[in-house]
């Protein structure tokens, strides 16, 4: 092994890439439409013995890139092909590297042709390797023989783990055509019943392709028709605009969202007419809300039983051409991450299906190129959850699941579909499904009909499911006034059967003059399994309460206590799109134990929402009712600036007039009374350089730079954004990237991209460097003369997906601010982070 053949590969682990090509398709619906049936019809296999899903099957595959002999392979990502395949791709980086080296002087490739004859010889500088293959079936192999001669160099520690790395590929069998002409398939089969959503949520990401099935006998079902209204709701919360500009453009269509979906109607066969199917499938899809119906691509309708091959090569033909269409197909794939997948993937070698973030950042630190960077290992955690090969989310970073399908056999240890329990009918499902509360015996029970690999390891699964949100060992107030954890039992909220919310105060006996205006969180879709993690979340802080014997947790809502005394408690109830809560204080009222409730309430809606799934179209406003309201009262809400402290109002729900107390302060005193004509003209700048400027160059960068290049979407950043397009080397500004500050100092040749992605440069930092957060008209309106002329260039040059840019922009100036999060907008101006502002301040068109 001569050491140019490793500072080749050190080089590719560097600065090199592959394109990925990963379909992660999840297909959802209603129990017993035949999802599962569909899928074994995808892989061309027998429907016979298909059973009811337990939970989540993950399939994984890999098939043939090839639109007109589009096949699903039947390779199983076994642990084994999994690791051939990674060294392949490995081994092909180094061949492509020596390809684009081909063009440099100082490399003296001698040869790179076909042959079936390949040697090692160290000695004499060459690597040579004759290529072998114990995968079957197997198509035509490239046999490479590939051999070349460098000046010999020290030999480093860095060079010492490559050539080790490097012998290790080479003693294993790799296939390098095989790795080009296939694209990474994994099938989520999903449980349909109800009981399994909560877990489901953990496998659902915004990268995947959606099947919304069906059962088009069920059509007039409204529990049919929910279930289907449910799951592209669902997937909605992970939307965004695909932006992939041209393929979008090309096709004629607009403003689409991904993920997408494509609906599928089974059981045709019951049926003669194949137009009478499409209506009754069409009579779904023309009801559901209309961002919702942005994702969907096509529809389909088919026989699991009696249809031919045909209607599912069709069907292949749709998803892959569905996969080609988003944003992330063929996206570039830095060889350094391929690295880091082969030790991750050694870890579950090892038999470890979980490790920690502290866990991966030593194994960044051992791959031949160290990975050091947080950021890059987060990039890199992200991309894998994203293609399904691992679980992560940032706020459990000791938890990175390895292995999906082992999370999900977890999740399935306790939560049970109904069909399931029945497979042990002697135990106590019935208190389980009222209470909610797992006890020793029945968890005993439970563990025993798990395999022996599952019951060696209980400790852990439920360390990992409560982790996951999924159950919760409760904090209780004992008989001596103290709060303890209780580790001999614990409750699964998503469970519970028993509803309660309509006579909670009932039950704790709550006269209406402890109780405080109730604070609604206000949703355009809330997605049901909320409720349960927002319980389980405050569950860790606050204790559970009891009353008469009988604890305070229902389906969709929970009592707690707040602090030691029981004096004071509050209420979470859901009720359709609404999270209330309302705190009971049976003393003296302090409306500071309102504020620090909500306050840890809405941080854990918000970390659920943001950090945990990403919903990327989930928001709520927060209004409020009156103190003797009934939680399923859903209208009448008042806003918090409409009425002042001792003001009396008129309330819908009672058709009477009460008098307002502010409880939740804090959501007034906070903010000025209006905001001047300057802090408007500086707050639409700073949104319209948010929203649209930063959007320009994304899209700009996204074109120039020809890759698809990952880049953070969710952190776009002008300066970050700048630096890269800089960094490619064209299109320079007339006067050079950082003499200018003033947008006005910039040339007027307007022609040159340069000079206006110079101009985006400085219109940010004027807003980020005010020091008055104010600007007056005169500079606004030139700003803005500056901003409306160089859209009109950018909606030229960009041709942007969906609305222009000269459009957003007239949206903004149009918009009516309100002025309650002025103040802590100013505060993040002042840190300098720019990035999600124009999502804190609410707007109205
Ligand atoms: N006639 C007819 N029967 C079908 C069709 N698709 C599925 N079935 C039958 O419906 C039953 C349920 O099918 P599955 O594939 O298990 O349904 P599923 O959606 O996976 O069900 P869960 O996993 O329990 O949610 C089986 O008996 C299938 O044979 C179809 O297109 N036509
Ligand atoms: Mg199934």
């Amino acid at each position: 092994m001569d050491h140019e053949s490793i500072a080749i590969y050190l080089n590719a682990l560097e600065s090199g890439s592959e394109r990925r090509r990963d379909i992660n398709l999840i297909i959802v619906g209603k129990k017993s439409v035949g999802k599962t049936s569909l899928v074994r019809r995808l892989f061309g296999e027998e429907l016979q013995s298909v059973k009811s899903t337990n939970g989540i099957e993950i399939h994984r595959r890999r098939c043939r890139i090839n639109l007109s002999n589009w096949e699903w392979n039947k390779v199983l990502d076994t642990r084994l092909v999994k690791e051939t395949s990674i060294n392949n791709r490995i081994l092909q980086s180094i061949v492509k590297e020596l390809h684009q080296d081909k063009e440099k002087p100082k490399h003296d490739i001698l040869e790179i042709s076909s042959s079936d004859q390949i040697s090692t010889d160290d000695n004499k500088g060459t690597i040579t390797k004759n290529i072998e293959h114990d995968e079957e079936p197997q198509p035509k192999r490239a046999k490479m023989n590939y051999q070349f001669a460098y000046p010999e160099i020290t030999e480093s520690p860095l060079s010492k783990l490559a050539k080790d790395e490097l012998l290790s590929i080479i003693g294993s069998a790799v296939d390098l055509q095989d790795e080009d002409g296939y694209a990474n398939l994994t099938v989520w089969d999903f449980a349909g019943d109800i009981e399994y959503y909560n877990t489901h949520q953990t496998f659902l990401n915004s990268e995947a392709i959606f099947l919304v099935v069906a059962n088009l006998h069920d059509i007039d079902d409204t529990v049919s028709y929910g279930t289907f209204n449910f799951w592209m709701d669902t997937i909605h919360c992970y939307g965004s605009i695909n932006n992939k500009t041209e393929a979008v453009l090309l096709e004629g269509a607009h403003n689409l969202l991904d993920p997408p979906v494509i609906a599928i109607g089974t059981h045709k066969d019951k049926f003669q007419d194949e137009e009478q199917c499409r209506k009754r499938l069409e009579s779904y899809t023309d009801k559901i809300f209309k961002d919702s119906k942005l994702h969907l691509r096509s529809i389909h309708l088919i026989s699991n039983t009696e249809d031919v091959e045909d209607a599912f090569e069709k069907l292949r033909n749709d998803i892959f051409a569905t996969a080609k269409s988003t944003a992330n197909w063929n996206r570039e794939y830095p060889v350094k991450f391929i690295q880091m997948e082969k030790a991750i993937n050694s870890e579950l070698t090892i038999g470890k299906q979980i490790i920690s973030f502290e866990r991966l950042k030593e194994l960044g630190e051992k791959i031949p190129l160290p990975i050091t960077d947080n950021k890059e290992l987060h990039l890199f955690l992200r991309y894998q959850h994203e293609i399904g090969n691992v679980i992560f989310f940032e706020d459990i970073p000791s938890y990175i699941i390895l292995d999906p399908q082992w999370l999900a056999n977890a999740f399935t240890c306790i939560v049970t579909a109904q069909q399931f329990q029945l497979e042990l009918p002697h135990l106590q499902w019935d208190n389980f499904k009222k209470t909610g509360k797992m006890d020793p015996k029945l968890l005993e029970e439970i563990f025993k009909k798990q395999s022996a690999d599952m019951r060696i390891h209980k400790e852990h699964i439920l360390e990992v499911i409560e982790k996951f949100d999924i159950i919760i060992y409760p904090l209780l107030l004992t008989e001596s006034g103290n709060v303890q954890r209780e580790h001999s039992f614990f409750y699964v909220p998503c469970m519970l059967q028993t509803l309660k919310i309509k006579d909670i105060d009932v039950l704790f006996n709550v006269p209406n003059a402890s109780k405080s205006t109730c604070l609604c969180f206000v949703f355009s879709f809330l997605p049901p399994y909320l409720i349960s993690n927002l319980i389980v979340s405050c569950l860790r802080e606050y204790p559970l309460a009891v009353v008469k014997g009988e604890i305070g947790l229902f389906k969709d809502c929970c009592v707690f206590n707040i602090g030691r005394t029981g004096c004071a408690k509050f209420v979470l109830a859901k009720s359709s799109h609404m999270i209330q809560l309302q705190v009971w204080q049976w003393d003296e009222v302090d409306t500071e134990v309102n504020q620090a409730v909500l306050k840890v309430v809405e941080r854990e809606i918000n970390r659920i929402v943001n950090t945990r799934y990403k919903l990327k179209t989930v928001s709520f406003e927060k209004k409020w009712k009156c103190e003797t309201t009934s939680f399923s009262f859903d209208t009448g809400f008042l806003e918090f600036d409409q009425v002042n402290d001792g003001e009396k109002y008129y309330c819908e729900e009672h058709a009477t007039v009460h008098k307002y107390k502010d409880y939740w302060s804090g959501e007034k005193s906070k903010a000025p009374v209006r905001l001047s004509s300057e802090e408007q003209n500086y707050v639409r700048m700073s949104m319209i350089v948010l929203e649209v400027l930063s959007g320009v160059l994304y899209d700009r960068l996204y074109i120039d730079t020809k890759t698809g290049e990952i880049l953070d979407r969710d952190k776009l950043d002008i300066t970050e954004m700048c630096k890269k397009y800089c960094a490619l080397k064209i299109n320079f500004p007339s006067k050079g990237f950082r003499k200018i500050e003033k947008v006005d100092e910039i040339s007027t040749n307007e022609d040159a991209i340069g000079d206006d992605i110079q101009r985006i440069r400085v219109i940010r930092n004027e807003m980020q460097h005010s020091s008055v957060f104010a600007l007056d008209d005169t500079r606004y309106q030139t700003l803005i003369t500056t901003v409306h002329d160089m859209l009109t260039r950018f909606d030229q040059r960009n041709n942007p997906a969906g609305e222009s840019y000269v459009k957003r922009l007239d949206k903004i100036r149009k918009m009516e601010l309100k002025t309650r999060s002025f103040e802590e907008i100013k505060e993040r101006m002042k840190a300098g982070n720019l990035s999600d502002i124009f999502f804190m301040f609410e707007v109205q068109e």
